[in-house]
């Protein structure tokens, strides 16, 4: 038997029997209860780390406030540059890295080794924003007088990020944080705390490498109590939440009742359109990657199928026909496509999901079985199902956790596929396999999609860093990553300078004295 390298990649990470979990650079500070975390791949423990307690975390918070004295004054650009070598750095572990995400979380290697890539893609994307943290100029109305808008670095960011995407999302918060002038303090899932040691562990090089202060970058490890300390803590400007939409609707109202900001990634429930028009050989990988990569974890997975009646029979035989070639097993094995889900409650979900859909008068027609024997002793291997069902079934309006697929039926034209699409709560990502120019523009229309993200002809998860990710509804409406997202990191402010030796007011208002 081999261990596909795991022990060297965690010798590599710095990732130990026992962790400290709570850090601020080189220093620990833990004094809380250990934690565990346990492979899903097979069942075995990985490690023990120390949770922070309220003792541990103010430590945490004087360090962070602290650092953020000097991390500010330092040029954007030079910022970028730290940044830039913790991208190096990224690259150099990436194999390691993208190990320890598929080990701990259960994703296939390839798609560990993605989301690393993901980290090096952000802070690629960082560096070159390091010098293009720009605001406008506006003609004032005032004669001899100057207007501008300029962004100030915010403070100490919180990122509390979930156990899917265990290493990509803080980095993509954190690499525009930092180059923007924040220092952040992350609470990874508590179901994936050693990616967060390890990620942690290659930013505190990099900043002791530069001679920088402690409290940069800062980790906090345990449950939902820690991650209210930071929403509760008016020291704490922005907190940027990944997870469901019920923790994000606990989030947001603790951070908005203290008038704090917040940028909430919550769930979704996405969907393809499938038209007469569509090429199905296309339909088929974007489908059946989008329903299966990280056996259904992605918050970008696609849960619907949305197919025209008269291609449902086809679609519906091919995509069968797919899931019929997946091969389930060790995800570090790259023979195999589909890992474990996270743990045994999510084996349940899944399990409770396909229950629900055939009470709620639906059909399972592929999968529903918990894999058992040599190689699935863990418990968390699933066969990735599908169903048929009807849109307004509960279970088919909630978002399931698990590779559960549901192929839904429409008739006339594109904007009944729409109204089903848009029929839920969620708003995240969406897509439309066409090759009808009316039917692609009528999605991407104002009466189209009413999602964060809107494809033609690609599936619904895999988006690039370039783009804001995030969307609407229960979704949180935040956006992250690409495009002009940086500036929730920052602090807007107008200037106006007076360069003459009079003092007009605005609007013309006379007052003399
Ligand atoms: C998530 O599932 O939380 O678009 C993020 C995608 C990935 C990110 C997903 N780039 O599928």
């Amino acid at each position: 038997a081999t261990d596909f390298g795991i022990e060297k990649a965690l010798k590599e990470l710095g990732v130990k029997d026992i962790n400290e979990g709570t850090s601020t650079g080189s220093k620990n500070f833990s004094n809380g209860e250990v934690i565990e975390s346990y492979s899903p791949v097979d069942g075995k423990l990985i490690g023990k780390v120390k949770t922070t307690t309220k003792e541990d975390y103010d430590k945490v918070l004087d360090a962070a406030t602290s650092a953020f004295q000097t991390w500010r004054t330092m040029p954007a650009p030079q910022r970028g540059e730290i940044v830039r070598q913790f991208g190096d750095k990224l690259r150099e572990k990436k194999e390691a890295l993208g190990k320890l995400v598929s080990y701990e979380m259960g994703k296939s290697y390839q798609e560990g080794l993605g989301e690393v890539q993901e980290m090096i893609d952000i802070c690629d994307f960082a560096v070159g924003l390091s010098r293009q943290l720009h605001g406008l100029t506006m003609h004032s109305e005032r004669p001899g007088h100057r207007m501008y808008e300029q962004y100030h670095p915010l403070g100490v960011v919180g990122i509390i990020s979930a156990f899917n995407f265990p290493v990509a999302v803080w980095a993509w918060n954190t690499a525009l944080a930092w180059v923007c002038g924040d220092v952040c303090i992350w609470k990874p899932s508590e179901k994936t705390p050693m990616c967060g040691i390890a990620c942690q562990n290659i930013a505190a090089e990099v900043f002791k490498a530069n001679d920088l202060p402690e409290g940069i970058s800062n980790l906090i490890i345990g449950d939902h109590r820690v991650g209210e300390m930071m929403t509760k803590d008016t020291r704490i400007p922005l907190i940027s939440a990944t997870g469901s939409t019920r923790m994000g609707k606990i989030v947001a109202q603790e951070v908005a009742g203290r008038l704090g900001k917040s940028l909430l990634e919550l769930g979704g429930n996405n969907a393809i359109i499938v038209t007469p028009d569509a090429d199905i050989k296309m339909t088929v990988i974007g489908a059946v990657f989008g329903a299966v990569g990280t056996a259904g974890q992605r918050c970008t997975s696609t849960r619907r199928l949305i197919i025209h009646e008269s291609m449902y029979d086809k679609v519906k035989d091919a995509v069968v026909a797919a899931y019929n070639q997946l091969k389930i097993g060790n995800p570090l094995d790259e023979n195999n496509h589909v890992g474990p889900v996270i743990d045994k409650d999510a084996v349940k979900m899944y399990q409770d999901a396909l229950e629900r859909v055939v009470d709620e008068g639906g059909k399972v027609i592929v999968g529903g079985e918990v894999l058992s024997g040599e190689g699935f002793e863990s418990g968390c291997y699933v066969r990735p199902a599908i169903a048929e069902a009807q849109p307004d079934y509960k279970i088919v309006q909630h978002e399931t956790f698990a590779p559960v697929l549901y192929l839904l039926k429409y008739s006339g034209d594109v904007h009944n596929a729409l109204e089903i699409q848009n029929g839920v709560k969620q708003g995240l990502s969406s897509a439309i396999m066409t090759n009808n120019l009316r039917e692609a523009e009528a999605f991407l229309s104002v009466q189209g999609s009413d999602c964060g993200i809107a494809n033609v002809n690609i599936g619904t998860s895999g988006a690039e860093i370039g783009g804001a990710f995030g969307g609407e509804k229960e979704t949180g409406g935040g956006r992250e990553s690409g495009s002009d997202a940086w500036k929730v990191y920052m602090r807007r402010q107008t200037n106006t300078i007076n360069y003459t030796a009079d003092l007009p007011l605005a609007q013309g208002i006379k007052f003399d004295l």
